[in-house]
């Protein structure tokens, strides 16, 4: 854990609200395969990190609540029954969401003070938002004693995704910081919201992440657009999310989609598969397999469903061009943030250097690369 992150944010909030907090860790998260599947009620295999928000609360005395973001040093006070979203792309949406969807169901919280940081780099498609979203909400059911249970936590996070910051997000992103285990990728599937914890153990290999250092515009609603065509055809075939389809199924409709949606149909379906795939080749030891279908995610996920980016492939490309690299794709909802690649220990460093250089010939700007280690999911620290 971060010990230094940790005591910025415990010192920054006694200096501003004069009170001890209860702090909380709620990591972001990787995600090995399964992308754009889980809003289809599909699988994906996610896993938390330890990077991710820590959140300082307590109690306010006074009639207001303050939310301090210390990284941007701006903070935002706020009545608890006047809650409406703020300008689109603000960071208080996360905030405001999640108290206004607890309200929602009925539960009282009272005024508090809330201070954040974090250290997932922003942008990197690793879920920094779901991070923040279970902090807050994390943090008011244990300070009012809501006696929320983490699933309920998660479904909060999510509609307040929703409603107030405008992302029709699936359940992956919260599910993984809620629930992650040390070591452990999850198996999750979509639908029930349970998932099996398969303990991670690469051997001569590990999982690296590089950060394009980019996000386009539009993805929020080239993510929007992407759910409603998903759902649209679901529709169409009669069925409740793309994960009852099969790839014969499709084919009965192809006159009445467009291509371009049917190709994005058939990515959910494929994807749905690799993700299955992936974790009998995890279970089996067999890292050419996993490999193989971590590329073929890659693929499906840039041609198919078009959600990739130049940046993005050219780092997958750089990944194919060396012969230790099993598997690479784009990892989350795309446009920009990160690849994560399964790469033999002993090649990792030379890689680091050639990818590097190969990236900054290419776009002039610096691509940055990460180690992380899985963990817990979101908890108080003691
Ligand atoms: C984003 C969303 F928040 C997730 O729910 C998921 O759909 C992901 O994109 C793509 O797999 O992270």
């Amino acid at each position: 854990m971060n010990t230094i992150l940790i005591k910025k944010v415990k010192d920054r909030f006694i200096t501003k609200f004069s009170m001890e907090p209860i702090l909380v860790f709620s990591p972001g998260r990787i995600n090995i395969i399964g992308e754009h599947t889980d809003y289809n009620d599909g699988f994906v295999f996610p896993a938390a990190v330890d990077k991710g928000i820590i959140a300082a609360i307590q109690k306010s005395n006074t009639n207001t609540s303050t939310a301090y973001a210390i990284d941007m040093n701006e903070s935002v006070s706020f009545e608890l029954d006047k809650l409406k979203p703020s300008s689109e792309g603000s960071w208080e949406n996360y905030v405001f969401g999640v108290v206004a969807e607890i309200q929602n169901r009925n539960k009282l919280v009272g005024n508090f003070n809330i201070a954040f940081s974090g250290d997932i780099p922003a942008g990197s498609g690793m879920s920094s938002s779901a991070a923040l979203e279970n902090s807050v909400v994390f943090g008011i059911n244990e300070l009012f004693n809501l006696g929320l249970s983490k699933t309920e936590m998660i479904l909060i996070s999510q509609k307040a995704e929703h409603n107030y910051v405008g992302v029709n997000c699936g359940i992956m992103d919260q599910y993984a910081s809620m629930f992650g285990i040390e070591n452990n990728a999850l198996l999750l599937d979509c639908r029930t919201v349970e998932a099996t914890p398969f303990e991670i153990d690469f051997k001569n290999h590990e999982l690296i992440l590089i950060n394009t250092n980019v996000k386009h515009s539009l993805s929020d609603s080239a993510y929007n657009d992407r759910r409603s065509a998903c759902e649209n055809i679901a529709s169409l075939l009669g069925i409740k999310a793309l994960r009852d389809a099969t790839e014969a199924d499709l084919i009965k409709i192809k006159n009445k989609v467009t291509p371009i949606n049917y190709q994005k149909a058939l990515y959910v379906i494929q994807e749905n598969n690799r993700a299955l795939k992936a974790s009998q080749a995890m279970v089996e030891g067999d890292l050419e397999t996993l490999g193989a279908l971590i590329y073929a995610s890659h693929d499906g996920l840039s041609k198919q469903y078009k959600v990739s980016c130049e940046e993005l492939d050219f780092l997958v490309d750089q990944a194919k061009l060396n012969g230790h690299i099993l598997g690479a794709r784009m990892m989350g909802g795309g446009f920009g943030g990160c690849t994560i690649n399964l790469i033999e220990k002993t090649e990792t460093e030379s890689f680091k250097t050639i990818v590097s250089e190969a990236y900054k010939n290419k776009f002039n700007k610096d691509c940055s690369i990460y180690s992380v280690k899985l963990s817990n999911g979101t908890h108080v620290i003691k």
